[in-house]
């Protein structure tokens, strides 16, 4: 595959795509066709990656965009199965690379048995990563999934989930139970939450000054997951302390809201990220 200019490709065993574009710096990694790194001309490292990452086939990168699919956690019928689906330990293959003024293009795609997927990344000032669920086979096939967004912030104490004021969610925390967000989402304990939003939501930083928008395409189910000190303590791969480092805000599709596509046609699952003025 011939790369445009602005995409070098680092290492052998473990390809990752560096971009060097005018609009950007980003990484992404042939494995689980990962988002690494943005950083988006002017500003400072938008993702966080844990720097315990482990980067090896059969393992998920912690961190970046780790794409879920086509199942969101547990599998719904079969136990055994990996959390979060076979995507995002696998490596993918490479179909395409673009440049142009306002960024690169990188696609990817996969295929076992009955999925198959594309993905593709636009790094440019917004980061857009589409995934699309094609369904080539004879029969309705039922897809979930997240693009798993990890977000650098200064603290998790200094900042605030907005937008989603109103909505239901089904708090995960212990007994799974259905609540109506109050006002903004802070956080002070574990968080791990799935609402029922399609819409955009915005991650507002006091102490940096900085504000994400977050938008979303196919997406019924908005997640947001921080995990807090004992659980990033059994963590093998972040730092104790980490947690403090980063909210995740997921494009998701969640437990009741999964989609059947039907035989010959798709379902597009994105996110649009971009730095607010
Ligand atoms: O998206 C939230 C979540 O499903 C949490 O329940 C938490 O387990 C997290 O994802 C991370 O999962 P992982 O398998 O990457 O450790």
């Amino acid at each position: 595959m011939n790369l445009p200019p602005s995409v070098g490709l680092s290492g052998t065993d473990y390809p990752v795509y560096e971009i060097d574009h005018l609009t950007c710096k980003a990484r992404v990694a042939l494995h689980g066709a990962h988002v690494m790194s943005w950083r988006p001309q002017g500003e400072e490292e938008v993702l966080y990656l844990s720097p315990d990452a482990v980067y090896r086939e059969g393992k998920a990168i912690r961190g970046g965009i780790p794409i879920c699919w086509p199942w969101f956690n547990a599998h719904p019928t079969d136990p055994d199965a990996p959390s979060h689906g076979i995507a995002r330990t696998r490596f993918w293959e490479m179909i395409g690379a673009e440049e142009d003024e306002e960024g690169v293009a990188l696609r990817f795609a996969m295929a076992d048995g009955i999925w198959k997927a594309e993905v593709t990344v636009k790094a440019g000032l917004d980061l857009e990563v589409s995934l699309e669920s094609v369904n080539t086979t004879e029969i309705p096939i039922v897809v979930s999934g997240a693009l798993h967004s990890y977000f650098s912030v200064s603290d998790i104490e200094n900042v605030r989930v907005v937008n989603l004021e109103d909505a239901d969610f089904l708090d995960t925390i212990g007994e799974p139970t259905m609540r109506k967000q109050k006002g903004a989402i802070t956080f002070s304990g574990e968080v791990d939450a799935i609402y029922d939003s399609a819409g955009k939501v915005l991650l507002v930083d006091d102490v940096s000054g900085r504000t994400i928008l977050i938008e979303k395409g196919g997406s019924p189910s908005t997640v947001v997951w921080n995990p807090w000190a004992e659980k990033a303590v059994a963590m093998g791969d972040l730092p104790d302390e980490d947690y403090r480092k980063f909210c995740c805000i997921e494009a998701a599709i969640a437990n009741d809201k999964a989609v059947i596509v039907m035989p010959g046609n798709s379902h597009v699952l994105s996110t649009r990220i971009s730095v607010e003025e």
